[in-house]
């Protein structure tokens, strides 16, 4: 209320409407529409060791069957309650334990698995299994079986970004359980990264085009997205706001990775400090490789191998690098750009 709607009628017209469900726009109109995102997120980082261990405490009490999914909710502390870490994505850290199986299960909701430490467990996606090896990035697209495995003698802990926000927002979400806890392999190890991930795809129409044909790639590996980063790093200079950064794409049509799911990476030199930047797109970032800081709307977060940081939807990003810096981060862009709603502005 800005002090003018001072007729002494209008405060009993708002009391007798009330009832009947019915408010005047004027009162609320400027915390509606915003001259600029005003983002109900904070800025938050999690630092991986004290996460980690409370995640392989919870390993000693309950299993990935009993759990489904034996996850730590990264909730973002001006979001309580609702399990996001911003509006729009949620972000959790999960364990399988050697010899254990999260059952499989399809869902509306869009999910990538980034891996933090272990190598070998997989991620099986429609009767094929995704070998996951640490900084790999694999993708379970929605409505897809999926269940995850660990053969391997180590634990194998990797964080999920979802959108289960975004399908709790538009009330869309299903879910079914198979009853058996593993799917059938129906075909060898990462066939798809084989014949959809390397700039060829199997004839169209063929019986070997077995993939839904929006999404037919699921596996990104480390391997290859850390070698076309140093490519890039030792052939360009760093963009002033972003670093050295490279999109992860979808073979279909060269766009996100998922339909609400953005991914990148991104290397800033040893010594390197980016200029500010803001963007709509309220983004999750793990630290991958080396050390620095990222100051977000003024405020200074000291980066570590591993640690998790949430920057809120036009916050001002700073990125500074001590040493190297590699940083994987998921955002909401591709939703937002479907939506004719992404902005960013480069100081
Ligand atoms: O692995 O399918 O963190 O369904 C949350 C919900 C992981 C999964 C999560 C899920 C999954």
């Amino acid at each position: 209320m800005d002090g003018s709607n001072t007729h002494p009628g209008l405060q009993s017209l708002y009391a007798e409407m009330e009832p009947h469900s019915l408010y005047p726009l004027w009162e609320v109109l400027h915390g509606l529409v915003t001259p600029t995102p005003q983002s109900a997120a904070a800025p938050h980082l999690w630092s991986y060791a004290p996460a980690r261990d409370y995640l392989l405490r919870a390993g000693d009490l309950i299993t990935a069957e009993q759990a489904e999914r034996r996850v730590l909710i990264l909730e973002n502390p001006a979001l309580r309650g609702t399990s996001a870490a911003v509006p729009s994505l949620y972000a959790g850290l999960q364990l399988i334990l050697p010899g254990e199986i999260a059952p499989a299960h399809r869902h509306s909701q869009c999910a990538l698995r980034f891996v933090m430490e272990g190598d070998g467990a997989h991620t099986a996606v429609d009767g094929e299994r995704a070998v996951m090896r640490p900084f790999d990035l694999v993708l379970t697209p929605n409505w897809q079986w999926h269940d995850h495995g660990n053969e391997t003698t180590k634990p194998m802990i990797w964080l999920d970004g979802l959108d289960v926000p975004t399908v709790r927002h538009f009330e869309t979400s299903f879910a079914e359980r198979l009853p058996e806890s593993a799917q059938a392999q129906a075909v060898e190890d990462d066939q798809s990264y084989w014949l959809y991930g390397r700039g060829l795809r199997p004839f169209r129409g063929s019986t070997a085009d077995r993939r839904p044909a929006r999404q037919p790639l699921f596996h990104y590996p480390y391997q290859d997205w850390r070698e076309s980063l140093a490519m890039l790093a030792r052939s360009a200079a760093p963009d002033p706001h972003l670093g050295h950064a490279l999109e992860f794409n979808n073979p279909a049509d060269g766009g996100p990775i998922m339909p609400t799911i953005a991914a990148h990476v991104r290397l800033v030199p040893a010594g390197f400090r980016t200029q500010p930047r803001r963007a709509t797109d309220g983004t999750v970032f793990v630290v991958v490789e080396g050390a620095g800081s990222a100051t977000i709307d003024g405020r200074m977060f000291t980066l570590h191998e591993r640690d998790i940081f949430v920057l809120p939807s036009w916050n001002e990003l700073v990125l500074q690098a001590d040493t190297e810096l590699v940083l994987f981060g998921f955002s909401d862009r591709a939703a937002q750009e479907k939506l004719s709603l992404f902005r960013e502005h480069r100081a």
